[in-house]
């Protein structure tokens, strides 16, 4: 009701690009959870998802796939088959698990985070990570795990190099400790690299993607690893109220998903360089080009501008959706749905706002 659109009296298409969580399930995606033929899941019942877990776990190059109901349960459920009260992680200061996760591994788990610098770029530096892993003392917390995140979201959609990774990896095994990828967006990484996801997955413990973003589907994040560590994982899932009955509607959109959507994420990163390149051309905003790779574009507003309230508001009554993420920073994020019309018109709307103040 209380639309600023509709009190205008207007009609006009929304253009939302807070993230690509919002995308909606294709045609086909709606025609295969119509036909798909259901059965429990608990009781390892369900087809569609036995098959989903199949193709998720070859794509990763894994043994085994388990699919749970969001990105979030899916990395939790990794950091407490890895980890047990009082463990230590290592991660990204910018990490999804650790930035908005809620706290899950320290609330649930006892899981102690230990955070390093996150570049630019997504990565840390091998030196701070070995830096931050724990001597054998019993006054520390024990080093269990380092984690990744490919692409990395809150460092600008940047995807992290398989020869990255394996740095990373060969360091945690020196140490003896575990690898788990955060690989929400691991579709756009390989895309963005001209790599298969099992490149950018290759030696990681566990991995975790998602099928609700830029793929499409309305729910779903699947974990992969090795045999016993599903079997675990598949325990702990349980244990979070994650164990779900007839989820073929969800892997039969999964299905397509794989099949079909991942070859066209190659639009949307066309897509956020084009709104990227329009936004540095704006006066009173900026966007750093180099690090726009994937689907999502960061750019400042100049604070003598606008405050960033009167610019959000006036996005808001244009039908134009992005979200606020820090002082005078905002992310946009491109995906299935929205096309390159779109993206001028969200320019467009970006330029009188700014011109307008
Ligand atoms: N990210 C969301 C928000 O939570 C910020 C978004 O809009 O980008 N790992 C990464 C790297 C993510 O970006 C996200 C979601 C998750 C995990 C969690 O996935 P869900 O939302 O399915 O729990």
């Amino acid at each position: 009701m209380d639309d600023p659109l509709e009190r205008k009296g207007i009609s006009m298409k929304r253009i939302d690009l807070r993230s690509d969580t919002v995308t909606l399930p294709t045609e086909a995606m709606r025609e295969a959870i119509h036909d798909a033929s259901l059965g429990d899941d608990v009781y390892g019942e369900d087809p569609a998802t036995g098959r989903l877990e199949e193709m998720a776990a070859s794509m990763a190059g894994k043994d085994a796939g388990l699919l749970v109901p969001s990105g979030t349960m899916a990395n939790l459920i990794c950091l407490l088959s890895h980890c047990g009260r009082g463990d230590e992680i290592i991660l990204g200061d910018q990490a999804h698990i650790f930035y908005y996760e809620a706290g899950g591994m320290a609330a649930l788990g006892g899981i102690v985070p230990h955070t390093v610098f996150n570049q630019a770029d997504g990565t840390m530096r091998l030196e701070d990570i070995e830096r931050a892993i724990r001597g054998d003392d019993f006054h520390f917390p024990r080093s269990r795990l380092v984690c990744l995140e490919n692409t990395h979201n809150r460092c600008n959609g940047s995807p992290l190099s398989p020869e990255y990774s394996n740095a990373v990896i060969d360091l945690a095994r020196r140490h003896g400790l575990a690898v788990h990828l955060d690989g929400a967006r691991i579709f756009n990484a390989a895309v963005a690299l001209g790599v298969d996801a099992s490149e950018l997955a290759c030696g990681f413990d566990s991995v975790a993607f998602c099928l609700s973003k830029g793929l499409a589907v309305p729910i779903g994040s699947l974990v992969c690893g090795s045999y016993d560590f599903i079997e675990k994982a598949r325990r702990i899932r349980k244990i979070l109220g994650g164990g779900m009955r007839q989820t073929g509607i969800i892997a039969a959109a999964g299905i397509v998903a794989l099949e079909e959507m991942v070859g066209r994420l190659a639009e949307d990163h066309a897509n956020a360089r084009r709104l990227a390149e329009g936004i540095e051309a704006i006066p009173g905003l900026s966007v750093d080009l180099e690090r726009v790779k994937t689907n999502i574009v960061f750019f400042n507003l100049d604070q003598v501008r606008m405050s960033e309230e009167m610019f959000m508001d006036r996005l808001a009554a244009e039908g134009l959706g992005l979200l606020h993420l820090g002082p005078f920073q905002f992310r946009m994020v491109t995906h299935y749905g929205v096309d390159r019309k779109d993206v001028d018109a969200a320019l467009e709307i970006l330029r009188e706002t700014l011109a307008a103040r």
